[in-house]
C-alpha cells in the first residue's frame, strides 16, 4: 500500500473575476490558503467595465503583496448582451469603499482567453480547477476556441445562479443573467460543474462579529476588508434588503480548498434564454434518480464558522506584505502587524 503524503498538493486553480468586494475576498483567500496554488487571474466586465475591475484586481495583488502570478483582462462585453454592471452594490470604481493603491503590477499581454487556455493546457490532465466569479464570457470564449479544455479541466466550481433564488431578477442571479448564453455553453459542456450559488451562498454573511474577528488581525489587507464590508453591508442593506451581506465569490475558492464546507447535490442544470420572465435562470431539475451523466452539482448548506475561519486564517497567513514598493515602507506600518 502506497503512504500518502503528509501534505497533499496544493490545488491550483484560475480565478477568472470582476472585482468587486466579495471578488477581492476571494482574492485574498486564494492567495493567503496554504492549500491554493493560484496559477492566474483573470478579469471580464460585470460588476463594473472590463478597466474598472482590472484596476481593481491589481490594487487587491498590491495590497495582498502578491507576485509571480500573471493577471490578464479579458472580455469587455458580453457575448450577446449589452453591457450591464452593479453600481447600486458595488459603486462606480466596482469597489467602492477603500482607498486604492495605484498598482504597479503589469498586466500580462495576452488576452485573458488565453492565459486561460495555455495554462490549462499547460498543466497535467485532471489538475486544474476553473472558478469563475463573474459573468461566464471568458470562460465560454476560451472553450470555444480551444475546445480540449474541457477534457483538462478538473472541474469548474463557479459562483452564479441559485435554484431557489435570484438577486437580479425574480428566478436570476447576476453573473448568469448578464450573460445566459455564457452560462449556458459552460452550464452544457460537459466537464463536472459546482454551482455555488445564491442559495449557499445567502448563508455567507459577514455579520459583526465576523467583522470584528478581521479586524482583530490589525494588518493593512484585514483593515482594507473590513472598509469592503462596511460599504458592502450599506449597499446590500439599501439595495437588497439584508442586515449583513452575503460575501458570495470566496465561498467558490473555499470549496476547492474543503468540500467538507459544504454540502452538495447532484442534479442537471440548465440555463434559460428564452423566457421573458425566467431569463438567465439556472433551472435545477432536482427529481429523482438524477441521471448517470449529470455532470453538474449545486452548492446547498455551508458551514459558516469553517468558511469565515479559513477566511479569516489567508488573511492573518498573508500578514502584512510589503506589496513590492519599498521606497513607500520605511514608515506606516502599525505595531499591530508585527504581532501576527
Ligand atoms: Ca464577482
Amino acid at each position: 500500500m502506497e503512504t500518502q503524503p503528509l501534505t497533499p498538493a496544493p490545488k491550483k486553480i484560475i480565478l477568472d473575476c470582476d472585482p468587486g468586494h466579495d471578488d477581492a475576498v476571494a482574492l485574498l483567500l486564494a492567495h493567503g490558503n496554504p492549500d491554493i496554488e493560484l496559477l492566474a487571474v483573470t478579469t471580464v466586465v460585470g460588476n463594473q467595465t472590463l478597466e474598472k475591475v482590472t484596476r481593481n484586481a491589481l490594487s487587491v495583488a498590491t495590497i495582498a503583496g502578491i507576485t509571480g502570478v500573471p493577471f490578464a483582462a479579458g472580455c469587455d462585453r458580453p457575448l450577446v448582451r449589452t453591457i450591464e454592471t452593479a453600481p447600486s452594490i458595488h459603486g462606480e470604481t466596482g469597489m467602492d469603499g477603500p482607498d486604492q493603491p495605484e498598482s504597479t503590477i503589469v498586466l500580462d499581454p495576452r488576452h485573458a482567453v488565453d492565459l486561460i487556455i495555455e495554462t490549462v493546457m499547460a498543466h497535467e490532465p485532471g489538475t486544474v480547477t476553473l472558478v469563475p466569479t463573474a459573468g461566464l464570457t471568458n470562460i465560454a470564449m476560451a472553450v470555444r476556441k480551444e475546445p480540449r479544455i474541457v477534457e483538462r479541466v478538473k472541474e469548474v466550481v463557479l459562483m452564479g445562479g441559485g435554484y431557489h433564488v435570484g438577486n437580479w431578477s425574480a428566478v436570476a442571479e447576476f453573473n448568469i443573467i448578464i450573460d445566459p448564453e455564457a452560462a449556458h455553453i459552460v452550464f452544457n459542456e460537459k466537464w463536472p460543474v459546482v454551482m455555488v450559488g445564491l442559495d449557499l451562498t445567502h448563508q455567507a454573511l459577514a455579520t459583526p462579529e465576523i467583522v470584528d474577528r478581521i479586524a482583530a488581525i490589525g494588518t493593512k489587507p484585514a483593515k482594507f476588508v473590513i472598509e469592503l464590508m462596511e460599504f458592502f453591508t450599506k449597499t446590500y442593506k439599501d439595495a437588497q434588503g439584508f442586515e449583513y451581506p452575503p460575501v458570495h465569490d470566496p465561498c467558490a475558492v473555499a470549496y476547492v480548498i474543503d468540500a467538507t464546507v459544504m454540502t452538495t447535490r447532484k442534479v442537471p442544470v440548465d440555463i434559460e434564454l428564452q423566457g421573458k420572465l425566467t431569463l438567465g435562470m439556472t433551472v435545477a431539475d432536482f427529481r429523482t434518480p438524477a441521471p448517470d451523466d449529470c455532470h453538474t452539482s449545486v452548492a446547498v448548506d455551508l458551514d459558516h464558522k469553517k468558511f469565515w475561519d479559513l477566511v479569516t486564517d489567508a488573511i492573518v497567513r498573508i500578514g502584512e506584505p510589503d506589496a513590492g514598493a519599498p521606497a513607500t515602507m520605511a514608515a506606516g506600518l502599525t505595531a499591530a502587524g508585527g504581532a501576527k
